[in-house]
């Protein structure tokens, strides 16, 4: 790939995003690298947690304003085609994401490390909801993350005025899972995707599946739906596992199935 660097460690795929000259923009190419690898690591079974870092003084800027005005494609085409389908491969990914944010996070860029599970930036790094500066609407479901995770209120002021917050704000307002000293950032998110790795990962997924749908659905809705899930939940090798490590007193050894 010209665009992504990626590798696999312990069960954790770690993923690159290597456009550093333009901070780690996204141009066509780049997004449909990531798109690519997403499905790649979401269908390998050994891979049971995700961390997605920048390369460089960024982790990323959103999009590539060059390629955006050079007419090449439609501005539906680019929201579609990359970002939508980003966010969903991450959303959908069957094991948990993390965004390790070391510096800025930009435009649909925030929004892309918001719709990972876990968010752990530097306390250098900021978000910018940069889409109002250049006269574009929030996209990369930034009007459906920031709502949920903030409120209205908040939402409006970070999406229209586009102002810079810092990571540590948005540790406090609850935007982010947490905000790290910078020279702990990579121990402390990959501890995390360590620990993350080793849990029951289809539990986590269906999980993550319940906690999205909670958005849409009724209280009603919501409870038949953990009933069922906890019935697949049930089924489980990681289950039975996790009884009978705890009836033996002893650490269990999920597989992740
Ligand atoms: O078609 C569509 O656009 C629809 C899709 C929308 C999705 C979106 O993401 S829209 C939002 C796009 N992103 C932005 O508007 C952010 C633009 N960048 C910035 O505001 C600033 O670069 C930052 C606040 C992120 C960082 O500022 P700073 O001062 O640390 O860095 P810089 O000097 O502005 O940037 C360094 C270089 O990266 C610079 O190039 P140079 O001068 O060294 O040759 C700059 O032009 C380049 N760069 C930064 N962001 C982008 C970019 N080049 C292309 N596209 C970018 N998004």
């Amino acid at each position: 790939m010209k665009y992504i660097k990626y590798n696999i460690n312990n069960n954790i795929a770690e993923i690159t995003l290597n456009n550093p000259e333009v901070l780690n923009s996204f141009n066509m190419e780049m997004s449909i690298e990531l798109i690519n690898l997403l499905k790649t690591i979401n269908d390998n079974q050994e891979i049971r947690a995700v961390v997605i870092k920048g390369e460089g003084r960024a982790f990323c800027a959103g999009q590539d304003l060059q390629e955006a005005i050079s007419g090449k494609y439609k501005i539906i085409e680019i929201v579609k085609e990359q970002y939508n389908k980003i966010i969903l491969a991450i959303r959908n990914m069957q094991k948990p994401v993390i965004a390790m944010v070391n510096a800025v996070a930009a435009g649909a860029g925030a929004n892309i490390a918001l719709a990972c599970d876990f968010v752990v930036a530097s306390d250098k790094a900021n978000f910018i909801q940069a889409f109002s500066k250049i006269g574009l609407i929030p996209d990369s479901g930034g009007t459906f993350l920031l709502p949920a995770l903030i409120g209205l209120a908040r939402s409006n002021a970070l999406l229209m005025l586009g102002d810079k917050l810092s990571a540590i704000e948005a540790e406090r307002i609850g935007l982010i899972y947490k905000c790290v000293e910078s020279e702990k950032l990579e121990e402390f998110t990959f501890e995390l995707a360590n620990r993350l790795s080793q849990m029951p990962t289809k539990a986590l997924w269906l999980t993550k599946q319940l906690l999205l749908k909670s958005y849409s659905n009724s209280l009603e809705q919501q409870l038949e739906l953990e009933a069922e899930y906890q019935n697949i939940a049930g089924d489980s090798y990681d289950y039975k596992e996790g009884v009978n490590a705890f009836l033996e007193k002893r650490a269990p050894e999920f597989r992740g199935y």
